[in-house]
């Protein structure tokens, strides 16, 4: 019982080893019972409440920040809710988003990484870390296909900071000046990326002051690949309204529909007009882990640069993201480099390039690498090759039972290149509508309306969208390796309960 003990009587209190010991060890009880249950289908995935509701306070769980140290019970008591009514994301029912699954090794590093508490912005440091990642990133371009000459990379917190990235530099290899003179120094730059790219590339143009005028989108196919052909004719007609093309992204597993946009293609394209060409793999990138797939990701290895983040697709837990550069090594360096002597002493007496902070636009940055390091160790290459196999066996599963159904209607008709499948719940009052403005203005609501209640219930959880000119539909992706076919029946089988009018 902790009722009478508070922060201070643990570590660095002297003599407080025995209770730090007791308490952690409660908090590890709590974690585990917390995972065990996580698996169970049994479990519910979410215990949802409002805003306000989480707010105001549930039986006892408070948000509120009192003046006065709270006993350490309490904290316990605390940590079970903070958990209660959390989502979990574990969960082999999550179908919700592209991050998903617990992994236990995984988990072991963020512990680790949390208990050596240290910055990955010098190596007097982070020693063992910023070696790992120099190590954990070669690996990642190895699998690019770059040589072992070529390449440079950084984790980053998060996909949109790494696509960030990737517009920083190119902009710095065309216009190095901007760096010190800003945009007014430079023309009017133009980016390109297709109409479904992850928003982050307009994004990364607006904080950098490009504009996102000048993202200029181009068509995709009915599968969501951009047409080489129209991004031809779209840097044409920006060249042709005075505009200084320089930078293409490419996607490899868009958000919605996991297309792989045709990278040799428009690789030529980058190579004619002298353009960098960025790949946003953020989901796509594990794929590379996999012989069966890896081919969707055929011509990676002549881009300037990738985003890839293996906290999608590889189940490394959030979050663990990379930017890798094809570029000359030092390019990170130059584009962001400002040499602030408190932290960045050039008369250190080790080799100061592993003081990587001052490649990045950050200052502190949190040790990634290490529990992507450690489940390389425990899995092998082979261990994320099956794990991701089993994530598109399970798409494919659902497409196939989704194909022979009449209340359901697919997105697209062709087999998911990744593990996105896209569909529409047609309840009985919309089956005998004909397709057009009527049905679709219906249609549009079933989806929020069968996810209103199923977050409610609890039992599972899918997302929706509209895109483009298609109404409100389903995205169901498969990140997760406890999943299996049983969990994919229970989905369908929930969104036609949930559903039926
Ligand atoms: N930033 C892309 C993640 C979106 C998703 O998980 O659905």
């Amino acid at each position: 019982n902790f009722s009478s003990v508070y922060s201070t009587d643990l570590l660095p209190t002297e003599g407080s080893e025995e209770a730090s010991r007791h308490f952690l060890q409660e908090i590890v009880n709590i974690l585990l019972a917390y995972m065990c249950k996580l698996f169970k289908r049994s479990t519910k995935v979410l215990d949802f409440h409002h805003p306000h509701q989480l707010k105001e306070g549930l039986e006892g769980f408070t948000l509120e920040l009192s003046d006065q140290p709270e006993n350490l019970e309490q904290l316990l008591v605390d940590c079970r809710d903070t958990l209660k009514y959390g989502v979990k994301t574990g969960h082999p029912r999550f179908f919700n988003q592209l991050s998903s699954g617990l992994d236990i090794i995984g988990l072991a590093g963020e512990w680790l990484t949390s208990t050596a508490n240290t910055n990955m912005f010098t190596y007097e440091i982070s020693p063992v870390f910023i070696l790992m990642e120099e190590v954990v990133l070669r690996k990642m371009m190895d699998m690019l296909g770059w040589s072992n000459e070529e390449g440079d990379g950084i984790f980053c917190p998060g996909g949109t900071v790494s696509n960030l990235y990737s517009v920083l530099l190119a902009r710095y290899h065309f216009f190095p000046e901007v760096k010190s003179r800003g945009m007014s120094a430079i023309p009017r730059l133009a980016m390109f990326t297709s109409s479904h790219s992850h928003y982050s590339i307009q994004k990364s143009a607006a904080v950098l002051g490009i504009g996102t005028e000048n993202v200029l989108l181009v068509k995709c196919d009915e599968r969501g690949k951009m047409i080489p052909g129209e991004l031809e004719s779209s840097i044409a007609s920006a060249k042709d309204r005075g505009l200084y093309p320089f930078y293409v992204s490419a996607t490899a597993g868009t958000t919605v529909y996991g297309a792989f946009d045709p990278l040799n293609d428009i690789a030529d394209i980058c190579e004619r007009h002298g353009l960098w060409m960025h790949v946003d793999a953020a989901w796509g990138g594990g794929l590379l882990m996999s012989k069966r797939h890896r081919v969707k990701l055929q011509g990676i290895d002549r881009s300037s640069s990738v985003t890839w983040n293996p906290h999608k697709m590889m189940g490394v837990p959030l979050q663990c993201a990379t930017l890798l550069v094809r570029k000359k090594v030092s390019l990170n360096f130059e584009c962001n480099q400002l040499c602030a002597e408190y932290l960045f002493q050039p008369d250190k007496h080790y080799d100061t390039s592993y003081d990587t902070g001052d490649k990045t636009i950050q200052c502190g940055r949190h040790v990634d690498v290490f529990k992507l390091w450690l489940m390389w160790k425990a899995k092998g290459m082979e261990g994320f090759e099956s794990q991701i196999n089993k994530c598109l066996e399970n798409a494919e599963y659902l497409f196939d039972k989704l194909k022979n159904r009449t209340d359901f209607l697919l997105v697209f008709e062709s087999k998911p290149e990744h593990s996105n499948v896209c569909f529409w719940y047609l309840p009985h009052s919309l089956r005998n509508l004909p397709p057009g403005c009527e049905r679709d203005k219906k249609l549009h609501a079933v989806a929020p309306k069968i996810k209103a209640k199923m977050m409610e219930e609890g039992l599972t959880m899918i997302g929706y969208q509209p895109l483009g000119n298609k109404v409100n539909f389903f995205r169901c992706v498969f990140s997760n390796s406890a999943t299996q076919r049983e969990d994919v029946d229970f989905l369908l089988d929930e969104i036609v309960r949930l559903g039926h009018d």
